[in-house]
């Protein structure tokens, strides 16, 4: 083979190597794109590791939330809601309301959304995050809201407890629970939760 032959075959294994490595690094900018549901994050709290809240027999537990506070201060269409849970005994369904909040923090009117999802097959010893999809409804800019977690039946033995934290690390709400005698609110408590939606 000449000379030249062989440098243009040269040439050319090049160009092919520079074009397969354009095609090969192209997918890992792709790879990269920011995960679907991060993008639909909205308001969430979800650090610490240390505090609990339990519910049964129709009291409710749950934490306040603003839109804007931490998330993106827009109108959306919420989608779902996850919570860090884990179960004692057999509480069975687990459902999961949202209210309208004064600027106490205290709900009111009728549930705007809701969802449910089965506590039997939640663990007993470590808490675990569980997605909650509810019905669709637009959360407006600046609304403050509450979600509250509950259980029809459950007793002493049977019963869901949420993942709380105390140092309060949540700007725009805290844990608020509904007992017989009313509301209580633990002001130096967060529940942890993650609100999703899309515009
Ligand atoms: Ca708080």
């Amino acid at each position: 083979m000449k000379t030249e032959n062989i440098i243009y075959w040269v040439i050319a294994g090049i160009i092919v190597l520079l074009v397969a490595s354009q095609l090969t690094i192209f997918p890992q900018f792709s790879i990269v794109t920011p995960d679907e549901k991060e993008e639909n994050l909205y308001e969430y709290y979800d650090e610490g590791e240390m505090g609990e809240i339990s519910f049964y027999r129709g009291a409710r537990a749950g934490n306040v939330f603003t839109i804007g506070a931490v998330g993106p201060n827009e109108d959306f269409v919420i989608d779902s809601i996850s919570v860090k849970l884990k179960r004692e005994g057999i509480p069975g369904i687990i459902n999961l309301d949202i209210y309208q909040a004064g600027t106490d923090g205290k709900p009111f009117g009728e549930s705007l959304s809701s969802g449910s999802t089965y506590g039997n097959d939640l663990s007993e010893t470590e808490f675990e995050e569980v997605e909650i999809d509810l019905s669709q409804t637009i959360l407006n800019k600046d609304g403050k809201y509450v979600f509250f977690l509950s259980i029809s039946g459950g007793d002493e033995n049977n019963m869901v407890w949420a993942r709380v934290f105390n140092d309060n690390l949540y700007p725009g709400g805290d844990a608020i629970v509904k007992i017989e005698e009313g509301w209580r609110y633990y002001p130096y408590f967060d529940v942890l939760f993650k609100v999703y939606g899309k515009k």
